[in-house]
C-alpha cells in the first residue's frame, strides 16, 4: 500500500467514525443550492448558533437554518423528521428576526407558525419547529432555557470561482512546469 493510499485509507477510517456520530449525511435543496444537516441536541438555542459555526461543508461555514421559503421549510422538516429542532430565528427587542447566516438581523419575510405562535411573548423567545404539529412543519416559540433540542445546519451554496490562494497555486504550479519543460528542451 502506498502512503497516499493509507493515508487516504485513515481519513476514511476517521470520516467514518464521524458518520456514525450525531449528524446525518449533508443533503442539498436543489432550488436555493443550499446544504443542510441534522446535528443532534441537546443544545439550548445559543448553544445551537454557537455549535453552528463549528461546521463545515465544502469550505462553507455553517449556520443555523434560516427558513426563508416553503420549499426550504420541507426540507428542514425532512432532515428534521418528527424531531424537535432549532431554528436561526429569535426576539430581538420583541421583534423576531433571523440571528444566522446571510439573513441575520433581517425580519422574517417568511413563517409558518404554528396556531397562536410566534406572538412575541416576552417569555417564549427563540424559533423551533415540529412542536405538536409535526406533520404539519409548523414553528413554535419557546423559552430559552429548559429547552434542549437538536437542529438543521445550513450552508451556503458552493461557488465555483477559485479563492485567490488557489490561483496562487495554480500559477506556481505552472511555473514550475514550465521551467520543467524548458529544462527538457535544452
Ligand atoms: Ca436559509
Amino acid at each position: 500500500m502506498s502512503k497516499i493510499s493509507s493515508i487516504h485509507v485513515a481519513i476514511c477510517a476517521v470520516l467514518a467514525a464521524c458518520s456514525l456520530s450525531a449528524h446525518s449525511a449533508p443533503e442539498t435543496l436543489a432550488n436555493n443550492g443550499h446544504t443542510y444537516e441534522w446535528i443532534s441536541g441537546p443544545f439550548s438555542w445559543d448553544q445551537a448558533l454557537a455549535d453552528a459555526s463549528t461546521h463545515t461543508n465544502a469550505g462553507q461555514t455553517g449556520y443555523m437554518a434560516t427558513i426563508t421559503s416553503a420549499a426550504e421549510n420541507d426540507f428542514v422538516h425532512g432532515l428534521a423528521n418528527t424531531r424537535l429542532a432549532w431554528i436561526g430565528a429569535s426576539q430581538v427587542n420583541g421583534d423576531w428576526v433571523w440571528r444566522a447566516g446571510p439573513e441575520a438581523g433581517q425580519a422574517l419575510s417568511y413563517s409558518n407558525w404554528g396556531t397562536n405562535q410566534g406572538l412575541n411573548q416576552s417569555l417564549e423567545t427563540h424559533a423551533g419547529i415540529n412542536w405538536f404539529g409535526q406533520t404539519q412543519k409548523r414553528w413554535d416559540d419557546f423559552g430559552v432555557v429548559v429547552q434542549t433540542f437538536g437542529y438543521v445546519v445550513e450552508y451556503d451554496a458552493v461557488t465555483a470561482v477559485p479563492e485567490p490562494e488557489t490561483y496562487a497555486m495554480m500559477l506556481a504550479g505552472l511555473g514550475a512546469l514550465s521551467l520543467v519543460a524548458r529544462r527538457r528542451v535544452r
